[in-house]
Formats: C-alpha cells, structure tokens, sequence
C-alpha cells in the first residue's frame, strides 16, 4: 500500500445541496485510510451541460488515502469508495449530466494515470455505463466548476496531461465561462465542519 494525494470534486444540485455537500466531506474523512487535508471554499455554479436544471454547488477536496499501489487498483478503489457515498447519500440513476442529489468525481491522483473500465455498478447513468474510468477527469481542465474551487486549495497542481497548473487553467476557463459561472460563497470551517 502507499499514500495517495487524492483530488475529488463535489457537486449537488437537489433537496439541499448546501446540507448534503457538508455531510458529504464529514464522510469522506471517515472512510478507513482517508484523511482529509483541505477542503475548498463552496461555489454556486451554472449548470453545464444541461442547461434547464437547478445550479449547482461545488467544492473540492485533498485527501491523503492509503491505496494500493498499482496505479489502475488505487483508481478503482477510490471509484468504489465515493460511489458507496454516492449510494448512501441517495443518488439514484440519471440522465447524464442532469441534476444529482450528490455527485463525487475524482479529478487527480498525483501522477496517476488510468483509462480502465468501470466495474458494474459504480455508474448509475444509465446508457453511460459504458464510459471508462478516467484519471485525471478528462473535463475538468475545461470546467470551472471544477477549477476554481480546486485551484484555491491546490493552486500548483499539475495533473498529468494538464498544459498547466489549476491557477492556471482556472484563470483560463474564467475568462472563457465568466465570473458568474462560478461564484465563491462560503469558506470551510474546520472547527465548526461546515462553510460559513
Ligand atoms: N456536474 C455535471 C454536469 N454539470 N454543472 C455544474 N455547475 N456543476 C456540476 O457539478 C455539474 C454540472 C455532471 O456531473
Ligand atoms: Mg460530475
Ligand atoms: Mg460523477
């Protein structure tokens, strides 16, 4: 086994999204091997994709895990990790890219780099199910849902494949979606574990 420096975005856009993302990073710190490091600020975000849908919140964290070591096994045990989450937390199967109760992706994982297939079960939309597992998340360098919240806690990441760091490509995407897609609200608490 070794540790891991793990990047996961979150994202909610139903019930309460604000609630449901608090207890969501509360959770992930109690997966066995997991610590969580940073939390990021929350944003409220424009929906990408599908447009008619509630906006959605955003965050970011950095975990240290203890994974196996062969990079394809620590991908998917973190995959199988988050999507239990995701089950728990009630996400039933949608349409891609529609609203989710809660949404866990894995954005990078040091110099891990992994195109594998998705054992069934961990991907509940639908016809997608035959997507493959990729890391680092093949979008998130063109999504500032995604960027900015990581970039406030991971400024100099650099992910493999990346053309540069999350400042970078966060700067980037704001000036392509602008600044209303992605709007800071709240910061991470940790004494009280929540955003205020
Ligand atoms: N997630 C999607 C599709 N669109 N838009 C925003 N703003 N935030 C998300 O987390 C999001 C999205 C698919 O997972
Ligand atoms: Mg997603
Ligand atoms: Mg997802």
């Amino acid at each position: 086994m070794r540790s891991l420096v793990v990047h996961l975005g979150i994202g909610a856009n139903l019930d309460d999204p604000v609630a449901t993302l608090t207890e969501a990073v509360v959770a992930i710190g109690q997966i066995p091997g997991w610590a969580v490091m940073q939390v990021s600020p929350l944003y409220r975000t424009r929906p990408v994709g599908l447009l008619e849908q509630p906006e959605f919140f955003n965050a970011a964290v950095a975990l240290h895990a203890t994974l196996p070591p062969e990079p394809a096994a620590a991908a998917l045990e973190v995959l199988a990790r988050v999507k239990e989450l995701e089950r728990v937390f009630g996400r039933v199967p949608s349409v891609r890219f529609g609203p989710r109760r809660l949404d866990i992706d894995i954005i990078a994982m040091e110099d891990v780099a992994v195109v594998h297939p998705r054992p069934l079960g961990t991907e509940p939309d639908g016809p997608d199910a035959e997507r493959p597992l990729v890391v680092p998340h093949p979008s998130a360098t063109e999504r500032l849902f995604v960027l900015a919240p990581l970039a406030d806690i991971s400024p100099n990441l650099q992910a493999p494949g990346w053309a540069g760091t999350a400042r970078e490509l966060r700067d980037r995407q704001r000036r392509i979606e602008g600044d209303d897609a992605a709007i800071c609200v709240g910061a991470w608490d940790v004494g009280a574990l929540r955003w205020v």
